[in-house]
């Protein structure tokens, strides 16, 4: 006979089984629910990733690019204003101009986080950008990013590229009318550079008129933009641009080529062609590089900080960012651009009827 010590044994050997058995049943409940979420959540991000174009965007080796890229553009000092005006400008030949900016607030003050943080994080910014594996497209993007959200992708790892439009003309009005200050206006960054002193045909700062085609550029290395021209309201404009901080190339092809049939066939590059440039420097480039187009060959430039491209009017153009990169760079008028426009209109090419005139 069993005593009350062998029962109570007996009973508690028995609960402990039972709590295996079931411990035993949840472990392999829990397994293979978690097996399950895992197989779906890697197989959401592995389509995504293919999905998103990625795996077909060639990245930039930034060590070869330094090796190979010949740097043909020449060099000049901003202060050798005539031989800038006659053989440059006048000419229709890109350059380098070096010391214009030494003096600018915006060496001492324009990092990454000085701008996400700009007031207080809180600024919306025109920006593409690539988060949890997914280009989002400035244009698509109703909201646009704050600067802390553009922080966080940034310190994420993903990829960002601001490209805001300064827009000098604008403020002003809003001043005139004294309008409240958008929240999102960013005027103050015109205290932080100044138009480089050797450019002294730009009409509209002859005369005083402020245009809205000032442009900041932040961009993460692998992002670039694409062969263009610069044409704003129909009028096709010279430009300069100066690097804060980080390393860009550039191609130049000569004056008057047309980029349209030189671009990537969009079926191959399709998804990054907003961010990444890196498939027409690998493909397209290496194609025309030895080319002549009208007698000329194109040129290639690294620039880095403190350097200005000065870059002609009619010429087309693309960018790769080489490293993190900030830049901020104008549109300019030039006798050219005002007899081109002229010429289009006279022609009927562009009509000056109230779809071009200005909404503000
Ligand atoms: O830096 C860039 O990504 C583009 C610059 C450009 O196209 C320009 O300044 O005209």
């Amino acid at each position: 006979m069993m005593n009350w010590i062998d029962v109570a044994v007996a009973r508690r050997n028995i609960y402990y089984e039972n709590i295996k058995k079931k411990s035993k049943i949840i472990y392999k409940i829990i397994s293979i629910y978690l097996s399950i979420y895992l197989f779906i959540y890697f197989s959401i991000y592995l389509f995504k990733f293919s999905y998103s174009g990625l795996l077909q965007m060639p990245l930039v080796d930034t060590r070869k690019v330094y090796d190979e890229v010949k740097d043909d553009l020449d060099r000049l000092d901003c202060s050798d204003k005539t031989l800038f005006t006659t053989q440059y400008m006048v000419k229709q030949k890109p350059v380098i101009l070096v010391n214009c900016s030494g003096g600018w607030l915006a060496h001492k003050k324009w990092t990454f986080d000085y701008l996400f943080d700009y007031k207080e994080g809180e600024v919306h910014w025109v920006a593409t950008y690539m988060k949890n594996l997914t280009i989002v497209e400035e244009e698509d993007n109703n909201i646009l990013p704050t600067g802390t959200q553009l922080r966080q992708i940034y310190k994420n790892g993903g990829l960002i590229r601001i490209f805001e439009q300064l827009k000098k003309r604008t403020n002003l009005r809003y001043e005139l009318k004294q309008h409240r200050k958008k929240k999102d206006d960013k005027g103050k960054f015109f205290e932080e550079y100044s138009q480089p002193s050797a450019i002294l045909l730009d009409v509209f700062n002859q005369t005083g008129i402020k245009t809205d085609f000032q442009w900041m550029m932040v961009a993460s290395k692998n992002t670039g933009t694409g062969l263009h021209l610069d044409i704003h309201n129909h009028i096709r404009t010279a430009g300069w641009n100066t690097i804060i901080l980080g390393y860009k190339w550039w191609v130049f092809f000569p004056v008057d080529v047309n980029p349209s049939k030189l671009l990537c066939d969009p079926g191959c590059s399709q998804n990054v062609e907003h961010m990444s440039q890196m498939s027409w420097f690998t493909h397209i480039l290496p194609q025309i590089r030895t080319r002549s187009f009208y007698g000329k060959k194109l040129i290639e430039a690294i620039q880095g900080p403190e350097e200005t491209v000065y870059l002609p009017g009619f010429m087309a153009h693309a960018v790769m960012n080489l490293e993190d990169n900030i830049a901020i760079g104008e549109n300019l008028i030039l006798e050219e651009s005002v007899f081109d426009y002229i010429y289009g209109v006279m022609l009927g090419d562009y009509a000056l009827n109230s779809r071009y005139r200005r909404k503000h």
